[in-house]
């Protein structure tokens, strides 16, 4: 009986379709899950070997084919010296002996680029995969492959494509005892302690997802620096890093702690203008170079939230950076100064603090410089106007940092697509120095023919199984790579190929996934900060809401700094009559921005004090539309629960579980900010609640009780 029993498990197990064994989401955009017909045999028709060149990025390229054809085809593709028949697939630049005699256009394709075309050699029906230099051939085999991830022909192919932005980089928050400031993920993933002597071999995994989508650069340590990562005990680890990276064209960098020569090098003082602090900036950088030859270069906090930096001395930023910036030049090494700067002796609106400080520096910058400049003037909000700083430093080179990892956006468990709110950001007109000049043009056109571009994520990856601390957050990982190689992407084609290459290519599982993901975003704004409120969370972690909290040191680490409530009105008056914010824009922006009847209404309070009864354009006045947004956002996560149930049997059970609760998480945070926010505002505003809006479900202080000192990520 018992080995009947085992007889007809074993049976069961083997009829399970491939796709329904446990999924961790480890795999990421990369599962390569077999191919249905009749694509399979399209397919394999046209993959029946390869060529390639011995070369460490070539041949990590053809790793991967043969990764991918061996998961969705089911066979691996064998290297063939030359082309031996159709299906051949050819790998190379265009010096290759196959390639040279086909005179392809690569040269506009730049160092990165690629081109995909089915062509003929030696009268066989070939694929040709080339580009200028070895990592674009890498770039182009992840795209052949995913023309497979998503069932679209591959025999009358002529693609071409070329990163818009040099530098795509990935920004690591995590220090060197693996705790990951804002990070939802679990510890680092760099396990420093173990290395240089064990290599994970997740960093390969790492390495190649980031390769999949573009991405060329990591930053491996926290803006909040510790000097100890320049010490040569840790650049032997972190040179076994870059070695891993290498092949597959990521260039590794560190944060640079401004007071380093102080605290590595014994000097009494940091002040960039001081030959000695130059000196052992230079023979520090000249070490790392030695260790790592294309050592990328350093990302730097200066003057920011406690972190050392040149006004310490009196220096301007230009000054600090630039001193950095020529010892970083001898090795074409590059550093990235964020304008991320507001000082708590300065009572001036925190919004202006960094364009007016960084503003008058423009064209004081070296060549290596880039400055990186938050989406938004203030941090990361789950919805802010683009940073006037966009448009206003014709003269140097700036790059943008968006937040990958969700710190202000429901950490891991909220599913909030990103990609909505990255176009959002690249494509607001700056008016700057003409209307129609997005944001995206201005990252694009570099400020001299030499002068660098670039995209900076600060990255949601860690140590969970699914890298992202939940499935749906692998997708901001994936835009945030796409949006870096192309700021013009458009959020909904990103999220339909994340969708199908993570789930499964049939619509009928694309299709309410891609639903899901497009209105995911504006479902946090509406339950945590609806119509331009922002910055309401609770202190220090973050989690959960705080509009009352009123104590804190700093006047603008308060909630109340921001939203202004009181018993007339609500709202942050940036216009002229107030702190005039909008005066940083360019004058048409400002004119927009500053008029309570133009402003986009999801800008309203961000820019005005309002009174409660303002009418708003729902018809409604403030405080209700403010309750039904609230409601609305509520509603929102109900919905995607809904749409998500729908997919229970057409995904895998144990990701489909995990989204199933995480949801259930968030629906239930979403009633709690809805609550806590309403409950809080009632009490300001003294009015009742709209017709069919439900009363919060405690009183105010039920919800100001609740303490969750252990929320994770919260800075060290
Ligand atoms: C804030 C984070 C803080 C970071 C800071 C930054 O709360 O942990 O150090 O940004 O970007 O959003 O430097």
């Amino acid at each position: 009986m018992r080995r009947l029993l085992a007889f007809l498990i074993l049976v069961l197990s083997l009829a399970l379709p491939p796709g329904a064994r446990a999924e961790t989401g480890y795999d990421l955009w990369l599962r390569y899950r077999p191919v249905e017909a009749p694509w399979q045999e399209r397919y394999a028709a046209r993959v029946t070997h390869y060529t390639v060149a011995a070369r460490p990025t070539v041949i990590a390229a053809a790793n991967e084919l043969r990764r991918g054809v061996e998961g969705m085809l089911g066979y691996d593709p064998v290297w063939r010296e030359t082309v031996m028949g159709d299906g051949a697939v050819v790998l190379g630049t265009g010096t290759s002996p196959l390639i040279a005699p086909l005179g392809l256009p690569l040269t506009q394709l730049g160092p990165e680029g690629y081109l995909i075309r089915s062509a003929t050699i030696q009268g066989k029906q070939v694929t040709v995969i080339a580009a200028n230099g070895d990592v674009g051939v890498l770039y182009g085999v992840f795209r052949f492959l995913k023309l497979m991830q998503m069932r679209q022909p591959i025999d009358n192919l002529d693609i071409s494509e070329a990163p818009k932005l040099k530098l795509r980089v990935l920004n690591h928050w995590d220090n060197l005892d693996r705790y990951v400031e804002r990070g939802y993920a679990g510890e680092s993933i760099w396990d420093w302690q173990k290395l240089p002597g064990y290599k994970d071999p997740r960093y390969v995994d790492y390495a190649r997802a980031n390769a999949s989508i573009g991405i060329n650069g990591t930053v491996l340590t926290n803006v909040n620096a510790n000097a100890d990562a320049l010490r040569p005990e840790w650049l032997a680890k972190v040179k076994a890093l870059a070695e891993i990276f290498r092949p597959y064209g990521i260039r590794v960098y560190l944060t640079a702690r401004f007071s380093a020569p102080i605290e590595l090098g014994g000097l009494k003082t940091a002040d960039p203008l001081d030959p000695q602090v130059a000196g052992w900036w230079k023979a520090k950088v000249d070490e790392i170079y030695r260790v790592i030859p294309d050592f990328g270069g350093f990302l730097v906090k200066a003057n920011s939230e406690g972190q050392p930096g040149p006004s310490d001395y009196k220096r301007s930023h230009a000054e600090g950076a630039n001193m950095l910036a020529d010892a970083l030049a001898p090795h074409n090494g590059t550093l990235m100064w964020r304008a991320f700067v507001y000082a708590a002796e300065n009572p001036d609106d925190r919004h202006k603090q960094a364009y007016a400080e960084f503003h008058p520096l423009d064209g004081k910058f070296r060549d290596n410089v880039l400055v990186q400049v938050k989406n938004g003037a203030i941090d990361f909000q789950p919805r802010e106007p683009f940073h006037p700083l966009f448009g206003a430093m014709p003269k140097t080179p700036l790059m943008m940092e968006f937040q990958i990892t969700k710190e202000y956006l429901g950490f891991a468990t909220h599913l909030a697509y990103l990609g909505t709110m990255w176009e959002e950001a690249l494509q607001a007109d700056t008016f700057r120095p003409h209307k129609g000049s997005t944001v995206a043009e201005l990252l694009e056109a570099p400020v001299d023919a030499k002068a660098a571009t670039g995209m900076a994520g600060v990255a949601n990856i860690g140590s969970d199984l699914n890298w992202s601390g939940s499935q749906f957050d692998q997708a901001n990982w994936y835009a945030f790579g796409r949006f870096a190689w192309d700021p013009e992407a458009k959020a909904e084609p990103v999220a339909r190929d994340w969708a199908a290459m993570t789930w499964g290519s049939d619509p009928a599982v694309t299709g309410p996934i891609v639903a899901m993901m497009m209105g995911s975003r504006e479902a946090v704004v509406d339950y945590m900060t609806p119509l331009g409120l922002g910055h309401l969370m609770a202190t220090g972690h973050h989690y959960g809401p705080g509009p009352w909290i009123a104590d804190l040191a700093r006047p603008e680490w308060n909630p109340v700094y921001y939203h202004k409530a009181d018993a007339a009105g609500i709202g942050f008056d940036r216009t002229a009559r107030g702190t005039n914010a909008v005066g940083q824009y360019a004058p048409a922006v400002a004119a927009i921005f500053g008029d309570r009847k133009r402003v986009p209404e999801q800008f309203l309070l961000w820019f005005h004090h309002l009174p409660w009864d303002y009418r708003t354009r729902s018809g409604r006045i403030l405080w209700d539309e403010l309750v039904t947004r609230y409601d609305r956002g509520v509603d929102a996560v109900k919905t995607m629960q809904a749409e998500w149930d729908g997919l229970k049997d057409k995904v895998d059970e144990r990701r489909w579980a995990e989204v199933r609760d995480f949801l259930a998480i968030q629906r239930d945070e979403a009633q709690w900010w809805r609550d806590a926010s309403v409950a809080y505002f009632q009490s300001v505003s003294k009015r009742p609640l709209p017709a069919g809006h439900a009363a919060p479900a405690h009183d105010l202080d039920w919800y100001k009780a609740i303490k969750t000192p252990y929320a994770p990520g919260n800075g060290k």
